[in-house]
């Protein structure tokens, strides 16, 4: 039997609402919502415009149990570290984005707290400033803690909106840089340790658990009465974005590794368990929580945040919009050769003029800067591609384990540019897609614990393989 799914997809740059489809031997996705997702900044910082986003989400599932009125089950996921500060019922403050500067403080003050080797050793988590963990750090210098009784991330908040249970799914929560490496718990003894309130974190939930049904006022507010809500589950899944998107590569046998690419690029192997080797840590590679146990062994690249802020400075100097394609293709005919830079370089982090940061890079580092628009782009690509060819070396050298193909999914596969750069300076074939990894990593593992679908996720794979056939790429030599 086929039953309708709906996967709320929260990504840095947009968001979707998207219905899904699946039976043993079927799978389709439909969109049914899509929505920018445009940070504000104020006086205080860099926010996340969450009562926009939360409209949409709701505006959206409105969309989808008018198309599909049985609809069984709603999931949420969204882009990592990020959260809200709840008191009762009442949210503290508007969340701020990762790429706010206040986190510096809180980097400060955790390091003279615990050292970086005994950190690594608790949270196997590679160094990102804006990891939970300096955020609260920062909101307690700040006296921001002093109010709150629990913190949300930003997939468990929207469940908590939607279903008033505040929950913390697991793969998400090992973003926090709180949870136990090993066990998988919140690390008492480190929070205890950085000086957090022990109550603010919630029960700890896996992902395919029920989280509750919809509360009365949103089940009016999508056009559902309240007993048609009672067979409605608000379900957790992969609540990391890019643990669904894991769950989604569509890969047979475990020589491959993955390209998560988007926002961010994350670049990694999927493990039965952690590396937290000396090496590991200096190479600052990273051991997040993936669906069913799994360890998501990987690193984040700066990804195509270079080239879409890049766009957005132009943009905003032309006072034209731009549209992506066409930069590709001009990209793509560029003979001359092009700076390569460091694509992981801080100084990229922060919103702002992007390719002036990339002519400050190749000024200190002597290297001539790109000088046409064309030019930039394939700088930014060749970068980037190269950035992940020295991730996947890596990888091989640190995990152990031999990579024959490279999958890249999300927005990024759609870059037939970068893809074949990235087959090109990894010498390995590229699978490129599907796009919408993270809503059918969402959608099926909402889709299995409605009992839709069963099995590993490697069963889960091969019904992603079977309805969305990847695009080629294989090495041109050089
Ligand atoms: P996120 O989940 O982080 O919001 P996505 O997976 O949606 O990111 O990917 C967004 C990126 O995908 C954009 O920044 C853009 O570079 C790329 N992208 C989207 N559409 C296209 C396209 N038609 N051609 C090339 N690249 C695209
Ligand atoms: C990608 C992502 C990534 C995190 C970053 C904050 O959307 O979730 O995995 O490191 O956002």
């Amino acid at each position: 039997m086929t039953a309708a799914v709906a996967a709320v997809d929260l990504g840095a740059t947009s968001g979707r609402v998207m219905l899904g489809f699946v039976s043993h031997n079927e799978l389709s996705l439909r969109p049914v919502a899509r929505f920018p997702n445009t940070p504000v900044a104020t006086i205080d910082g860099l926010h996340w415009n969450i009562l926009e986003l939360y409209r949409n989400v709701v505006s959206g599932l409105g969309a989808a149990v008018r198309e599909e009125p049985s609809l069984r089950s709603i999931a949420v996921d969204s882009w990592a570290v990020d959260y809200a500060l709840i008191t009762g019922n009442r949210m503290l403050g508007n969340p701020y984005h990762y790429r706010d500067q206040r986190t510096a403080a809180g980097v400060e003050k955790t390091s003279a707290l615990v050292s970086a080797t005994e950190l690594y050793a608790a949270n196997g988590l590679q160094f990102l400033p804006f990891n939970t963990l300096y955020q609260f750090a920062a909101d307690a210098v700040a006296g921001s803690l002093d109010q709150a009784e629990t913190a949300l991330l930003i997939p468990d908040l929207i469940n908590f909106w939607l279903t008033g249970a505040a929950r913390a799914e697991k793969t998400n929560a090992s973003t926090t840089g709180l949870l136990n490496v090993h066990t998988r718990e919140w690390d008492d003894a480190l929070i205890e340790r950085l000086g957090l309130p022990r109550g603010l974190f919630p029960e700890l939930v896996e992902a395919g658990t029920p989280i509750g049904t919809l509360l009365p006022a949103v089940a009016s507010e999508i056009g559902l009465s309240n007993q048609a809500a009672l067979s409605l589950t608000v379900t957790a899944v992969g609540s990391h974005d890019t643990a669904s998107a894991v769950v989604a590569v569509p890969a047979t046998g475990d020589d491959f590794a993955y390209i998560s690419s988007g926002t961010w690029s994350l670049v990694g192997v999927e493990l039965p368990s952690a590396v937290v080797s000396e090496a590991s840590r200096l190479a600052n590679f990273t051991n997040e929580g993936g669906v069913d146990g799994r360890v998501r062994y990987l690193s984040n690249v700066m990804g195509l945040w270079l080239l879409s802020e890049s766009v957005r400075t132009w943009e905003k100097s032309s006072g034209a919009a731009i549209d992506l394609p066409p930069l590709i293709s001009e990209a793509a005919a560029v003979t001359t050769p092009v700076a390569v830079f460091d694509a992981d370089d801080p100084r990229f982090l922060a919103p702002g003029d992007l390719p002036s940061r990339i002519v400050d890079w190749c000024a200190s580092n002597d290297v001539d800067a790109p000088r046409t628009r064309a030019e930039f782009v394939r700088s930014i690509i060749e970068s980037l591609a190269h950035a992940y060819a020295t991730k996947i070396e890596q990888l091989t050298e640190l995990s152990g384990r031999s990579i024959r193909t490279i999958h890249i999914v999300g927005g990024g596969s759609l870059n037939a540019l970068l893809c074949q750069l990235t087959a090109d300076r990894t010498g390995r074939t590229v699978l490129a897609g599907p796009v919408e990894a993270t809503a059918i990593g969402n959608v099926l593992i909402q889709a299995r614990a409605q009992g839709l679908v069963t099995g590993s996720l490697e069963s889960l794979r091969a019904l992603v393989a079977q309805a969305f056939a990847p695009v080629v790429y294989e090495p041109r030599s050089r």
